[in-house]
């Protein structure tokens, strides 16, 4: 079937929706020497220039002076990095978005009837609500087990929605704040309470006047881009900080089939080989350095062993580029590796689940077996 015409615009998603996951089949800290980080648009307008222009020249140099040449994918995400992610999300091969999207619109209202009215949400990597907004919308139904409330003893239904909260995580402030004010139009009954923190570090939560329930979000499959150990480390610091009782909601990528994950990667319109270059165009801007983008080829490559996507900038020619000062040698066909993209199989995802301390609560799946949204409690 080919890749476009599957789960179509009005085609059902057929869940599988199981409480065994078994059953069935968008940072800063190193992950093993690729720096998983989603910056937004303007997050790094916050930082002085000068700041700014060192952090990124220190970072490169630090990828590119090691003898595998890496460079962190925090690296894509400056304003015309986040504007060509954005067009990959409307590639018809870069099928992550899209599923995601469908599934959640179908799984939103079985979510919000697990949890009481008057509940919080706190998105991690939150560079826009357009995700968040499927589950905000929904809401309360009075089989949501709020503990002792009158309205779960008596079976009351409600017309309040399941979320009073939400707090939004990014590095990117000026994108939190248009986050704020598009909302403040859209739900004026929404508390938001955006929080600009770098989410691969421990992260406190601003006080709540009351809460009924608490759940995590997570959503693009970001997970993928951490090494696991680091994302193992994510996933127990989301619980701690969210802490007992809370639910988490994680998407993630579980397509394992080398030719769909290599058209996503790299796709015929040359947006993602665009995309990986823009972080050579940075560098020249950011860290005086001498790169020729054009001259640098872009490679997506399924490592199976380790059930990733690689991306990689390969040097065509040997040579020689400066980087702040620094010269860094090339030698023809030498690649910067500059993301993973981890494809998790269920049995992998549970025992890093498990390993963080939770426990997968409740499955969800496309009907092609494309991506997954788990509940965790
Ligand atoms: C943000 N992240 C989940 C994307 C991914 O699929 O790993 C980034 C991306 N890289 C290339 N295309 C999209």
């Amino acid at each position: 079937m080919p890749y476009d015409d599957e789960d179509g615009p009005n085609g059902s998603v057929v869940l599988s929706d199981s409480r065994t996951a078994g059953s069935h089949a968008p940072m800063g800290s190193a992950t093993g020497g690729i720096v998983a980080e989603v910056r937004g648009p303007l997050g790094n307008a916050l930082k002085g220039q000068v700041q700014l222009r060192h952090d990124v020249a220190e970072t490169a140099l630090r990828g590119l002076l090691a003898p595998r040449k890496t460079l962190p994918p925090s690296l894509f995400y400056d304003e015309e990095g986040c504007r060509l992610f954005y067009e990959i999300t409307k590639l018809p091969e870069y099928y992550l978005t899209r599923t995601e999207f469908r599934l959640l619109e179908t799984i939103a209202p079985a979510v919000a009837e697990l949890l009481p009215a008057g509940a919080t949400l706190v998105e991690y990597g939150a560079s826009d609500e357009t995700k968040a907004e499927m589950l905000l919308a929904r809401k309360a139904s009075a089989r949501a087990p709020m503990r002792g409330s009158f309205d779960a003893l008596f079976g009351n239904t409600r017309d309040e929605a399941v979320f009073q909260t939400y707090i939004p995580i990014d590095v990117a402030e000026p994108a939190l704040r248009a986050m704020r004010e598009r909302l403040a139009v859209h739900r004026p009954e929404l508390s938001v309470v955006p929080v600009t923190a770098d989410f691969m570090r421990p992260v406190e939560l601003p006080k709540r006047e009351s809460e009924t329930a608490i759940m995590g979000f997570f959503p693009g499959s970001t997970i993928g881009n951490l090494e696991p150990g680091p994302a193992v480390d994510f996933l127990g610091r989301v619980r701690s900080t969210l802490g007992n009782g809370a639910k988490f909601l994680l998407g993630f990528d579980t397509c394992r089939d080398p030719a769909r994950l290599i058209r996503a990667y790299d796709d015929p319109q040359g947006v993602t080989a665009q995309f990986n270059r823009n972080l050579l165009v940075r560098l020249n801007r950011e860290a005086d350095a001498t790169f020729d983008p054009e001259t640098f080829a872009h490679r997506a490559i399924w490592n199976a062993t380790e059930s990733r996507v690689e991306m990689h900038l390969v040097s065509r020619v040997g040579r020689t580029v400066m980087v702040a000062g620094r010269g860094v040698q090339f030698a023809r066909d030498e690649s910067i590796h500059t993301e993973n993209s981890y494809k998790y199989t269920p049995e992998r995802m549970r025992t890093m689940i498990t390993a963080a301390g939770w426990t997968v609560s409740k499955t969800w799946s496309d009907s092609n077996g494309l991506f997954a949204l788990w509940l965790l409690d």
